[in-house]
């Protein structure tokens, strides 16, 4: 049977589940013990140098990057494709897939970090929660435009770019930032969450969401170490959170991707 790697919170991971749902692939999923720790040992850093999730093991085969993963999935196996037939169709899922992988988890994270992780307090968590929500709704109406007044972001059939956005906009609206109600996006993630592959996934979302409340205690336990890595980094500077980024290098509860850095003074990053 394959195997995932994952978090249930990883938008990443949850695409990927809802890719092996739609495919009626099953699988066994489990949460490495290293997870968020950036431990360069055990299975996890193993099957992935990164030591992200998802990853993917068939077999001998151990796969990780979501977007690989996918297409390893729709190269294997085809029924019932995702990707849609028309090359301009399939460019366009993947262009919506690729902002949803980059800026719209960035901004998720970063709400995340605050609402979660406690990052910031007071005036600079309202600013950064300020910025989170006003990005959001600019992704979102990105996503409307895309969507138009189809059933799918593929158009009839649910495909590759709805299993991308799904996570995203549940997330958000997890957070309180969901789509205006009513909006083509908002009826759109209503019926999204009604497929069976999607809505065992957001149920398994909505569990683990529950048990964030005692997130931040991880980074005073040594639990976590967080990666702040491209545009989520890039969300924390630009979003006006640098402090946040030099407060979390004092702590040690945050970390840049792999390969480490390393300081002048020899302390690694
Ligand atoms: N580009 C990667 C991103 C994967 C990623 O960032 N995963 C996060 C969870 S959402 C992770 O495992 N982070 C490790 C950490 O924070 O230590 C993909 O598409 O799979």
């Amino acid at each position: 049977m394959l195997l995932l790697y994952e978090h249930p919170l990883s938008s990443y991971a949850q695409k990927v589940k809802i890719a092996l749902r739609e495919k009626n692939l099953p699988f066994r999923a489990e949460l490495p013990a290293t997870f968020g720790t950036g431990q360069a040992d055990g299975p996890l850093a193993a099957a992935n140098p990164r030591a992200e999730v998802p990853v993917l093991i068939d077999g001998e085969l151990r796969i990780f990057e979501s977007t690989v993963i996918l297409e390893y999935l729709e190269e294997r196996w085809p029924e019932p494709p995702l990707l849609p037939d028309d090359p301009a169709a399939r460019a366009a899922a993947r262009m919506t897939e690729d902002v949803c992988d980059t800026q719209y988890d960035a901004v998720n994270w970063g709400f995340g970090e605050i609402l979660w992780f406690r990052r910031a307090q007071g005036e600079l968590a309202d600013h950064l929660r300020a910025q989170a929500a006003r990005q959001t709704r600019v992704l979102q109406d990105w996503l409307e435009a895309r969507l138009g007044e189809a059933e799918f972001f593929g158009g009839e059939r649910f495909g590759w770019a709805d299993a991308a956005a799904a996570p995203m906009v549940n997330r958000s609206a997890h957070y309180g930032l969901g789509p205006k109600p009513g909006s083509p996006l908002a009826r759109w993630h209503a019926r999204v969450a009604e497929r069976a592959s999607v809505a065992a996934t957001f149920a398994e979302f909505d569990l683990a969401a529950a048990q964030m409340t005692a997130a931040a205690e991880l980074l005073t336990t040594g639990g976590r170490r967080r990666e702040y890595r491209d545009h989520r980094l890039e969300w924390m500077v630009k979003s006006g959170g640098i402090e946040v980024v030099r407060a979390g290098l004092r702590a040690g509860n945050i970390r840049f991707p792999w390969p480490d850095g390393s300081e002048p003074g020899g302390k690694s990053s």
